[in-house]
């Protein structure tokens, strides 16, 4: 690439500090140093992840920032030592790494890479401590390694994987974090069992996710619950079998949904990131065999407080990061099995709109009028790649 080696001036998304929606400005992207790769983001999605970098509450995150964690592209240039993926290739950025070496990433148990960003106490630069972002004359962070709200961006090679080269960029972004997100907590966390009574609770781009996943599984019942109406059409669409608002009942949803189901749901997910939703979920649970999954992100500094008697009886307390997939070995194939036309994740993409429009994106998301927007890059002649 003719690019290669040299800083590339381009647009990205800068939140310049929280409680503010980003603002687009042209941002230089110096070149990957060793074991890192430059890419050129094609597509990304908006998570509530970013909302919560956009209002402050996501943990240990410092400011100005540059956002996203949910895109695909092509990759520009590699730095010295890079062998995993070459110029050219069809790429999604990892927001959990697999380093390969560490402990966890040795043990087929679990996916928190030791050597993330959030094992290594948490921070938000490069491994090196060091950002290949400024804008302004001013050092920009990045945001778990990938910042995908920037149209090229650099990230540790832990952080990559190569997608089947016929992937539609504009689609495959989910799997970067939604779609793998919730449904892996139904496949891969949680081991739905066919014939099970399933309740999610959130009904956005992820548990949507999540309800794709307990469908595939199997699950005879799954119960949507959220506060907003509107979601639910979309839910049943995609496999909920009743869709439930809390705000319908006097008394609390985790009671509705016991009577609903004789002593409770197989598996509960709360998808939406409060700890008064997470102790619903967990009560909402079977008393003896029930499976509560944590997906939602609660802001910084949250403390979780229930009866201890919800475990004692038997039910079981999970949490999961990215579904609990090994990114680099799990996703390629999530990807393959999508091109098949395994499960229709285009459903989840309700707006598509220009990069340009990012604020538009989040205002969106605010109103609870989208599941997931995808913003797009234009390709400039410049930076042209294909
Ligand atoms: P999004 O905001 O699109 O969906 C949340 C849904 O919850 C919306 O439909 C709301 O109407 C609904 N809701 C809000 N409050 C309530 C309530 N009190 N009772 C019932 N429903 C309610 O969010 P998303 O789907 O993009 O993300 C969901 C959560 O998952 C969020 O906290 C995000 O940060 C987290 C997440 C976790 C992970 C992970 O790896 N664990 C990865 N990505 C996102
Ligand atoms: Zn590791
Ligand atoms: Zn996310």
């Amino acid at each position: 690439m003719a690019t290669a080696g040299k800083v590339i001036k381009c647009k990205a998304a800068v939140i310049w500090e929280a409680g503010k929606l980003p603002s687009v400005e042209e941002v230089e992207v110096a070149p990957p140093r060793a074991h890192e790769v430059r890419v050129k983001i094609v597509a990304t999605g908006i998570c509530r992840t970013d909302d919560h970098v956009v209002n402050g509450v996501f943990p240990n995150i410092d400011y100005p920032v540059i956002a996203g964690h949910e895109g695909a592209g092509i990759v520009e240039s590699v730095g010295p030592g890079v062998t995993c993926v070459k110029p050219g290739d069809k790429v999604i950025p990892l927001c959990v790494p697999q380093c390969g070496e560490c402990g966890c990433c040795l043990s087929p148990k679990g996916n928190c890479c030791l050597k993330s960003h959030i094992c290594e106490p948490i921070q938000n630069l490069m491994p090196d401590k060091t950002s290949r972002f400024t804008c302004r004359g001013k050092l920009i962070h990045h945001f778990l390694w990938t910042s995908t709200f920037s149209e090229y961006t650099v990230v540790p090679e832990a952080s990559i994987v190569q997608i089947d080269s016929d992937a539609p960029l504009d689609k495959v972004c989910l799997f970067g974090c939604g779609f793998s997100t919730g449904f892996g907590a139904a496949i891969r966390t949680a081991k739905v069992q066919p014939g099970s009574t399933c309740a999610v609770f959130g009904l956005g781009g992820v548990g949507l996710s999540v309800v794709i996943g307990c469908k595939a599984a199997g699950a005879s019942r799954i119960i949507g619950v959220d506060i907003n109406k509107d979601k639910f059409p979309k839910a049943k669409e995609l496999g909920a079998t009743e869709c439930i608002s809390p705000q319908d009942f006097k008394k609390p949803i985790q009671e509705v949904l016991v009577e609903m189901t004789g002593l409770g749901v197989d598996y509960a997910f709360e998808v939406i990131g409060r700890t008064d939703t997470q102790v619903a979920a967990l009560e909402s649970c079977h008393l003896s065999y029930g499976t509560c999954v944590l997906v939602g992100a609660p802001p910084a500094g949250s403390q979780l407080s229930f009866d201890p008697t919800n475990l004692l009886t038997g039910k079981k307390l999970l949490g999961c990061l990215l579904g609990g997939w090994k990114l680099k070995d799990d996703l390629p194939k999530l990807v393959s099995d999508y091109m098949k036309k395994k499960w229709n994740t285009d459903a989840l993409i309700s707006h598509t709109l220009a990069f340009e429009k990012i604020r538009e994106g989040f205002e969106l998301l605010h109103a609870g009028k989208s599941i997931r927007c995808v913003l797009l890059f234009q390709t400039s002649k410049d930076h042209q790649l294909m």
